[in-house]
């Protein structure tokens, strides 16, 4: 069988599915795309019209929560819990996630304090709630790892650009989310799921985008 993934190189959404993919050991290969001209192939090819596309010989899937299931019970299913209910949930925090990275993207990428503040205020109750759920650790669900660790990895590891100095993650009032964003970085899976030039690419992305953080950093 050939993995073939199409990805955009800072998209989270992609890194998802590459983590998954690298903590199983699984061989894909990638093409990157430009979304911003994005190839008359890929229109054609993806649905939704985004990235993640996972080509799986002549099939299409798209969808990173998709992709990642997929990718897990191919390979012996251990990534998602037994328990239906418990399962289920975790489904719903994935989602969850899915609303943090726009929410993050958007906050990120914000031109005025005003639009800043405001996502910024739904991402800090976002992540109280996470907090909320987290407990003992390592991971999300307690001892078991899971795709909802492979799904909140891009979380931390775009609030971490610019060595942290942007993060809203703030270890006095969320202990447990940021030892967890911790331990996620650390992974080998997750250090190695984004391409070595990924943080000049988001900075510039940012830049382009007339960042109101990172005018504030640099100010
Ligand atoms: N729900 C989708 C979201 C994917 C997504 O938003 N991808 C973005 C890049 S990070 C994209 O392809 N955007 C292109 C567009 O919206 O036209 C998933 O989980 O795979």
């Amino acid at each position: 069988m050939s993995l073939h993934l199409i990805s955009f190189k800072t998209c989270p959404f992609v890194q998802r599915a590459v983590i998954t993919l690298k903590h199983k050991g699984i061989e894909f290969d990638v093409t990157y795309i430009d979304l911003a001209d994005p190839p008359d192939w890929f229109l054609e090819l993806s649905p939704l019209k985004k990235v993640p596309v996972l080509e799986v010989d002549d099939e299409v899937l798209f969808e990173s929560a998709v992709i990642n299931e997929y990718l897990d019970e191919i390979t012996g299913g251990e990534l998602q819990p037994k328990d239906p209910l418990a399962r289920a949930r975790n489904r719903a925090w994935i989602e969850f996630a899915s609303d943090m990275l726009g929410n993050l993207y958007q906050m990120k990428m914000s031109k005025d304090q005003e639009r800043y503040q405001r996502y910024r205020a739904e991402l800090e109750d976002q992540f109280r709630r996470v907090e909320k759920h987290l407990g003992d650790g390592p991971w999300f669900n307690g001892e078991q790892f899971t795709l909802a660790d492979t799904a909140f990895a891009p979380l931390f590891r775009q609030d971490s650009v610019a060595d942290g100095k942007l993060s809203v993650i703030d270890p006095a009032i969320l202990p447990k989310v940021a030892a967890w964003g911790k331990r996620l970085l650390e992974l080998p899976e997750v250090r190695d799921s984004v391409v070595s030039e990924f943080e000049d690419l988001y900075l510039q992305a940012m830049e382009k985008n007339g960042s109101y953080s990172l005018n504030r950093l640099a100010a």
